[in-house]
């Protein structure tokens, strides 16, 4: 066959059709369509108490919350903040906020005080709903002395108003306003390709165009039904769950099993009780799914599919948890944030399902374009050539939020959003991970962007220049290990106090595990970290 020229594009497509996609209305009116056929089935089971709402009382509430958050002040084109572990709420509020054109961001309330706010104001939020547990992280906060609106969920807390503000609003109340599908309504973090985390502004159409990619249609990429119970245990606030589980069930109708917090014996306990028939996961609870012997004592036979993502899954971990879950189907999804988040599927999830290769992370979605290009030149290369990753359509962000230097790095003028993923498309269509061209580490899945770490480490009076980079992991993938360079080489500064300096600032997931002291960090000439080079040198000590 002739060469395709290099100006000309290499696409991969979806083995499955394109279908309509109707992304020009609001988020909640499509999540909602089919409300009258779903009124009385179970939407959200609340894992903890087994309170269960039906999907016409789920959208009451995300009704009412509305009313109640337009009477607090909220309006079209303001952002709202979660701080709240997996719950209804949640969910009420996150609707709500769609029904007002208004926008939420969602962060871990196990950050940091400073980590919270730096995201509150990047994003501008005007309320924050949360947990009483976690109002202590904003009480130091300018803007809660200054009378910033907090919401908790459960017992009001001082200076705090509790949830039934919100829900008690009148849902014949709720403002008509009209709505731009290309308005922002979830603002997720993510620090993308490089530096600090950045406001992702995922559009009511980026939504709509993601969840009909894998739930709708005659032969729908994830076939949910409307008698699956969907395990919630991860966190709602990163954009796996919070499209892929919570988003994509609502529009197909499956019941959402909220779990507030992983743990083991719950989470098993609750998939044999509300016999759980999809799983959502990331690769270390395959781990813990297919390696942990208390496992044994649980019925999980209702499980007809897993889908993990997030992270790299191995094959032999694959292969483990199969053994566990013989009747299942597993298989990965492809994902990041910027992306809208998901790039490709596995088919074997489909209605009419075909075979995946046990390592691939499925084939690209439908109604989009995928390209490999060479890392070198940025010419689109054929099947089996591994380069980065690229992704076109409507489901990707509009931007990063009031970045726009950002956002025309990642994504370029032709539209195509530059994923700083290294993988290749073989001979049946199905995508592979290989490596990252990016700067980010992922720990177990969550985002550990090394910029932050080396702004906080250079803050340090004896440290003179840093670099974070990944090194492998056994159990969570990856974690970040630095190298620093002392102010002077004889200043006393030892690998526990630099590990201390930095535990004491930031969440968990982002702690260092080593450190390495070095003369000098290795710098392009255009001042830039080589991190390939700090790469290869963990990976020669076999560390
Ligand atoms: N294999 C290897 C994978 C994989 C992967 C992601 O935190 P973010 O920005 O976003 C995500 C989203 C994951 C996701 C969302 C919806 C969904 O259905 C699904 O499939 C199950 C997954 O993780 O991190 C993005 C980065 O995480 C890596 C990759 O580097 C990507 O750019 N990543 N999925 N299956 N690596």
């Amino acid at each position: 066959p002739p060469r395709p020229s290099q100006a000309e594009n290499i696409i991969f497509r979806s083995r499955l059709p394109d279908i309509p996609i109707h992304n020009n209305q609001p988020l909640h009116t499509y999540c909602f369509e089919k409300l009258v056929e779903f009124a009385d089935n179970p939407c959200l089971i609340a894992g903890p108490t087994g309170q269960t709402y039906s999907f016409a009382e789920t959208h009451l509430l995300c009704r009412r919350v509305a009313a109640g958050l337009a009477d607090i002040g909220i309006k079209q084109g303001d952002v709202i903040f979660l701080l709240l572990q997996n719950c209804p709420q949640f969910v009420f509020t996150f609707i709500a906020a769609s029904f007002l054109g208004a926008a939420a961001t969602a962060a871990n309330p196990f950050c940091t005080s400073a980590e919270i706010h730096k995201q509150f104001t990047s994003s501008g939020a005007k309320a924050v709903i949360t947990q009483s547990m976690y109002v202590d992280k904003l009480r130091s906060w300018e803007e809660f002395q200054a009378g910033l609106v907090v919401i908790t969920v459960d017992d009001p807390a001082a200076g705090c108003l509790p949830f039934s503000v919100l829900s008690s609003g009148d849902e014949a109340a709720v403002p008509e306003i009209s709505i731009d599908a290309e308005d922002t309504v979830a603002l997720p973090f993510s620090s993308g390709t490089t530096g600090f985390p950045k406001g992702v502004e995922l559009t009511h159409r980026s939504l709509i165009s993601s969840i009909a990619q894998q739930v709708d249609g005659e032969n729908p990429n994830l076939y949910l039904k409307t008698s699956d119970v969907v395990l919630c245990v991860l966190p709602l606030f990163h954009i796996f769950s919070l499209n892929s589980v919570l988003l994509c069930s609502l529009r197909a109708g499956a019941a959402v099993l909220i779990m507030p917090k992983f743990e083991i014996g719950t989470m098993l306990g609750y998939i044999e009780r509300y016999k759980v028939t999809m799983a959502a996961v990331v690769p270390p609870l395959v781990l813990a799914l297919a390696k942990n012997p208390v496992v044994e004592n649980y019925n999980l036979s209702s499980i007809r599919i897993v889908i993990s993502g997030a992270a790299p899954l191995g094959k032999e971990l694959e292969a483990a948890l199969s053994c566990r879950l013989p009747h299942a189907i597993l298989g990965q999804g492809y994902g990041m944030t910027e992306a809208g988040p998901v790039l490709s599927m596995c088919p074997a999830f489909a209605k009419q399902p075909t075979v995946a290769k046990s390592g691939s992370c499925g084939t690209v979605v439908r109604n989009a374009e995928l390209k490999v290009i060479d890392l070198e030149t940025g010419f689109s290369l054929n099947r089996n050539k591994a380069g980065e990753i690229c992704i076109r359509g409507d489901q990707i962000m509009k931007g990063y939020l009031n970045d726009p230097e950002a956002t025309l790095a990642t994504i370029d003028v032709e539209g195509w959003l530059h994923t700083g993923d290294v993988g290749y498309v073989d001979d049946d269509d199905e995508v592979y991970i290989v490596d990252r061209v990016k700067e980010l580490i992922k720990f177990k899945g969550f985002q550990v962007p090394p910029a932050e770490l080396e702004a906080l480490l250079v803050s340090h009076p004896c440290i003179a220049d840093a670099a974070v980079v990944p090194q492998k992991d056994e159990a969570a993938g990856e974690v970040p290990v630095a190298f620093i360079a002392r102010s002077t080489d004889n200043i006393e500064l030892t690998e526990d106090e630099v590990k201390e300096f930095i535990a004491k600032q930031v969440v968990f997931y982002k702690r260092l595990h080593k450190v390495y002291f070095v003369h000098a960090i290795p710098k392009s000439p255009a001042g830039k970290i080589m991190r390939k080079e700090l790469r290869a040198k963990l990976a020669n000590a076999g560390a």
